[in-house]
């Protein structure tokens, strides 16, 4: 029988690309729910021939349904996963509020699949970035377990928000025209700028996004790898990139990490220098794979390899990554 998705915080940018993705996947399911906050009830939103009108999000409401993909803040999360799992509704999280947590799977369906099933009622999608570097590790870790990894991000503006992207093109515009620029969603003006800062920081002096990407990195892959993460949002408007530094037990060739991607559908490798190939955010945007290029070897340890890994965040890194656990499911 059909299953019947509610999805929460279905106008913000997350949500809205679940939706695409849940009607691209021919998916068993017989009735969508989009729901949000009041001040978007009556928006329309198509999903393949049926218009759907967003209604606010209550939980008697979105109880109803199966299965809820929820795209909203953990704030938010916290106060409505609970009450939903109650009434037997099984919830999709795409916030951070309950990936640490032992009794909740961490899910990324190429590498851990098999804890999508093991669910006291929710499943956490983990953070974009981290999502994007798990999948560009675990071909490399299957060959020989990775030791270290030193990562630096080149996170988009989508990664914060629709109302992220449109203070970057706002923001852009009035420096090009000499005005002021105002900056609400980033911490600083974003235009022509980068900005080391993503979430607030933690005494340990790392950002909550660095330590993200250390913690949820190591629950997905089940391993102690050490991850030293510098997250930094550019001006770009969709796509995250990593330039990520690997370093192995044992030696793993140019030739052998190649070999290893192939193998693995969710990855693509673009690599090469002569002529300039390698992944770019406007190459990448709308892709469901994570690339890679500019794959060579460390020559300062001895068995180190650095990669750059391009893939698009609000699909692979958010929506789709959601929409795949709840295939799973289904
Ligand atoms: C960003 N990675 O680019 C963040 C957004 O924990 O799910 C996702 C935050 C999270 O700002």
């Amino acid at each position: 029988m059909g299953k019947s998705v509610a999805i929460v915080g279905a106008t913000g940018a997350v949500g809205r690309t679940m939706a695409k993705v849940i009607e691209e996947k021919n998916l068993n399911i017989t009735k969508i729910g989009l729901f949000a906050s009041k001040r978007s009830i009556g928006k329309k939103i198509n999903i393949g021939s049926n218009e759907i009108i967003v209604e606010k999000t209550e939980i008697d409401k979105v109880s109803k349904y199966d299965y809820c993909l929820l795209a909203v803040d953990s704030k938010l999360s916290q106060k409505l996963a609970p009450e939903l799992i109650k009434k037997g509704t099984i919830v999709i999280d795409n916030s951070s509020a309950f990936r640490l947590d032992h009794q909740v799977p961490l899910v990324v369906p190429e590498v851990n699949p098999q804890k999508a099933y093991n669910h006291k009622g929710i499943i956490s999608n983990p953070n974009c970035s981290t999502i994007q570097m798990v999948l560009s590790l675990y071909p490399i870790h299957s060959i020989s377990p990775i030791q270290r990894v030193v990562v630096s991000t080149y996170q988009s503006a989508s990664g914060a928000g629709q109302k992220a992207v449109d203070e970057l093109k706002n923001c852009t515009e009035n420096v090009l025209n000499g005005v002021k620029c105002q900056n609400e969603a980033f911490i600083h003006p974003i235009a022509f700028s980068a900005i080391p800062h993503i979430d607030s920081f933690d005494p340990s002096g790392y950002t909550k996004e660095e330590l993200k990407m250390s913690n949820e990195t190591q629950k997905i892959m089940n391993s102690q790898i050490k991850v030293s993460a510098t997250c930094v949002r550019i001006p770009t408007i969709n796509c995250h990139c990593e330039s990520i530094n690997i370093q192995t037990k044992n030696k793993v060739t140019v030739t052998d990490a190649l070999k290893a991607y192939e193998k693995f559908p969710s990855v693509k490798v673009w690599d090469n220098p002569k002529e300039n190939i390698y992944p770019l955010p406007p190459n990448v945007d709308g892709y469901d794979d994570v690339f890679i290029g500019r794959i060579r070897q460390d020559k300062t340890i001895e068995n180190g390899l650095n990669i750059w890994s391009v893939a698009d965040n609000l699909r692979k890194g958010a929506a789709t990554n959601a929409v795949q656990i709840l295939e799973l499911l289904i």
